[in-house]
């Protein structure tokens, strides 16, 4: 990789700019293509865009964040629930995390549940004092955006990115479309923080990128119910009408999935069948008891595995599900987002210091160790707890058999626990 001492985002000429540094037309004129300048150009505004520009804000990296959507729109998509220490930890060095640490739930354990049993996963037992917490996507976005907006750097809604060119010149250049008018912004890096469906990768040649993928046979129905949940810790339950998982939001607000075949039709499922399905897949013998309430949202999401590898070309680097995806059994995803971006913010702040890029450098295999670890991971825990349709009794029987390992060996649990609650970063 060429060498590239970033430097402050100082506009070229002297035509008029914007509060987000943008060229404005002079009145009467005809609108333009505009150019500008920054030291890293984040593609994105989800959880890694806005966290790695927050780190490299503290680091004193210039950047500026593009995100197709408009805010309110990202700050709703319903998403992950579970942070893990890593996240919690970057947050806080972000700035970030006032409000979780007042409003975040910490969880020390899991219950797995199957034939009518359930058996608790102690998290701080068996890895030694590690835990998680429970604090939805949504908050951690929206707390990120008050932030940036309030502090920079810019941070530009409806800003959609059309391409990346020279990603193996010293200058890569992002053309995106803003407010009606084709823009371009000139980086030292790009950072593709654009999710699964973004341009990003593509800016990587296709015979020097390498895609690895596993389409699961079933998807989850995921609702929001206005209900306390029924349960102090998540519940993953094994059955074999399929799984269910119990999570939460709030003391008043319940988030409850349940697998469903792929391209289920949300309106196939009234209130009462969601409820009903849950009881009998959460069914246990005992006190316990599954309260249902209002349901607030109802939406079907597939389930994935995918790889991008390498997760850099020149200067060119992605992160999150723009390089990899989980099936959210695992409640992988937005923590492996996370530990990318941290990976990278340490990178790009240990190359400002010094001048040295070999971090940087190594960003792509570093991140793939603990990419690979999480895929292998999530991977585990969507085919020991679901049914897949084409599912015989020998694989119901190998899926119980594992089950029952891990309720009576230490060993077999703390290798989940480990997995679950976080591995160190780096
Ligand atoms: P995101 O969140 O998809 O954000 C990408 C952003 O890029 C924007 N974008 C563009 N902007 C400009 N120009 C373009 N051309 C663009 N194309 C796209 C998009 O509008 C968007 O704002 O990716 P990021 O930041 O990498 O974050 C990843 C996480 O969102 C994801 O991994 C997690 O939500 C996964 N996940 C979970 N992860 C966990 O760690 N713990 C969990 O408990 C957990 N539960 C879940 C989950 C994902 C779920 N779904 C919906 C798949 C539960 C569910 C149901
Ligand atoms: C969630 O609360 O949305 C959630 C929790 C755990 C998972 C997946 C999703 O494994």
């Amino acid at each position: 990789m060429a060498d590239a001492t970033p430097h402050d985002a100082t506009p070229h000429d002297a035509t008029p700019h914007d509060a987000t540094g943008h060229r404005t037309a002079p009145r009467g004129t005809a609108p333009r293509a505009t150019a500008r300048r920054t030291t890293v150009g984040i593609v994105g505004g989800g959880p890694a865009g806005l966290l790695l520009a927050r780190l490299l804000h503290r680091a004193g990296v210039d950047c500026v964040v593009l995100e197709s959507r408009e805010r309110a729109y990202v700050e709703q998509r319903q998403r992950a629930g579970i942070l893990e220490q890593g996240t919690v930890d970057a947050l806080r060095e972000s700035g970030a995390a006032d409000r979780l640490d007042r409003e975040g739930i910490v969880h020390e354990g899991i219950e797995l549940r199957w034939e009518r049993r359930g058996h608790r996963i102690d998290f701080p037992e068996l890895t030694g004092g590690r835990k998680v917490w429970v604090y939805a996507q949504t908050e951690v976005v929206r707390d990120l955006i008050a932030l940036q907006l309030a502090d920079g750097p810019p941070l530009l809604f409806g800003a959609t990115v059309r391409e990346i060119t020279g990603a193996d010149t010293d200058r890569p250049v992002i053309h995106y479309r803003h407010e009606g008018r084709e823009r371009t912004l000139e980086c030292d890096y790009v950072v593709g923080c654009d999710g699964f469906h973004g341009v990003t990768r593509a800016a990587i040649p296709e015979k020097h990128r390498v895609s690895h993928e596993r389409v699961y046979p079933y998807s989850w129905l995921g609702i929001l119910a206005d209900v306390p949940p029924s349960c102090d810790e998540l519940i993953y339950a094994h059955s074999r009408r399929g799984f269910a998982l119990h999570s939460m939001r709030s003391a008043t607000v319940s988030r409850l999935y349940l697998q469903v075949p792929n391209d289920t039709d949300p309106a196939e499922w009234p209130d009462e069948r969601i409820w009903d399905e849950l009881d009998a897949r959460f069914a246990v013998d005992g006190e316990w008891k599954l309260r249902r309430g209002p349901i607030t949202s109802k939406a079907v999401l597939p389930m994935r595995s995918h790889v991008t590898e390498p997760m850099r070309w020149g200067r060119v680097f992605l992160a999150g599900d723009a390089a990899h995806i989980v099936p959210p059994t695992g409640a992988k995803g937005l923590n492996l987002a996370a530990s990318d971006v941290i990976v990278l913010a340490r990178a790009l702040a240990h190359l400002q210091r010094t001048g040295d890029t070999d971090l940087l450098a190594a960003y792509s295999d570093t991140c793939l160790r603990r990419v690979w670890r999480a895929e292998h991971f999530s991977w585990f825990m969507t085919t020991t707890l679901h049914t897949d349709p084409q599912q015989s009794e020998f694989q119901t029987r190998l899926q119980l058999s594992q089950l029952g390992r891990i309720a009576s060996s230490p060993h077999a649990a703390a290798e989940l626990a480990e997995n679950y609650a976080g591995l160190p970063i780096g």
